[in-house]
């Protein structure tokens, strides 16, 4: 199997750090959890955990930026340690961990980036309002129609890259922080030519903790796909 980091955000997961890391244990993946000083005391947890569990270790950063700084500095960390295969999902558990195996032999069998998707066939959400539907729903939509792209869930944060996708892509140009920077990842390497295949996923809303979902997530996902397309005409990306 090719060696694999699991980068693993994190702000105030406190109820669902320790399960999630022992559910991905069985794995025989490595797990980074990138952890941005959670009031709640979810990066010492974490820190305790990673002294027993060989696979685990931590990055802590000063503060909550939003997703795409922190999944940023987990990716350049990966790739340092020399990762083949370097996975994103949440710590909720509306990303099942049955599913990572899954999202490692898309990646086995070819594709450059494996999304777990749940908006083909086979894939669904479970227990969500409608109002995070719609919003999701018509994210994807969205971005889909002004991107121009076949890719049905653009918006989803459960993907595996090959390391030579994120070696490629300019991270260092990524300013995007929420829902935005799933879209990004995901047309940039559609751009430089990578091959993306779309795995059905179950998504089911969290049972514990609160969502970090935020209204400027949202806006900041409709003004960017519109500049996305911009910066690709210009041929920037
Ligand atoms: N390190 C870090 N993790 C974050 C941040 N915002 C959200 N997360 C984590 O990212 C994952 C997805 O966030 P969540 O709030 O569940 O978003 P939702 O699934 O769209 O409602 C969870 O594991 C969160 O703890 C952040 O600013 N920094
Ligand atoms: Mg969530």
């Amino acid at each position: 199997m090719p060696s694999t980091t699991i980068c693993l955000p994190t702000f105030n997961e406190r109820a669902n750090i320790e399960p999630m890391l022992r559910a991905l244990g069985p794995l025989g993946v490595h797990v980074l959890v990138i952890d941005d000083d959670s009031p709640d005391g979810t990066g010492e947890i974490a820190d305790r955990l990673a002294a027993d569990l060989g696979y685990v270790s931590v990055l802590h950063r000063e503060r909550k930026e939003g997703l795409g700084p922190a999944y940023l500095a987990g990716f350049r960390r990966a790739l340092a340690g020399g990762a083949d295969l370097i996975l994103e999902m949440d710590c909720d558990f509306s990303h099942d961990p049955a599913d990572v195996p899954r999202l490692i032999a898309a990646c086995e069998e070819g594709a450059d980036l494996a999304l777990g998707s749940r908006y083909v066939s086979g894939g669904g959400t479970e227990n969500w309002g409608r109002g995070r539907r719609i919003v999701s729903t018509g994210g994807s939509w969205y971005a889909r129609r002004l991107l121009g792209v076949g890719v049905r869930d653009l918006t989803g944060g459960f993907k595996c890259y090959r390391r030579r996708v994120l070696e490629r892509i300019d991270l260092g140009a990524i300013r995007s922080k929420g829902y935005a920077f799933q879209i990004e990842t995901t047309y940039r390497a559609i751009r430089a030519g990578f091959t993306v295949a779309e795995v059905p996923i179950l998504f089911s809303d969290r049972t514990a903790g609160q969502s970090k979902m935020s209204r400027s997530i949202v806006v900041e996902a409709v003004t960017r796909v519109p500049a996305l397309r911009f910066d690709a005409l210009l041929g920037r990306i």
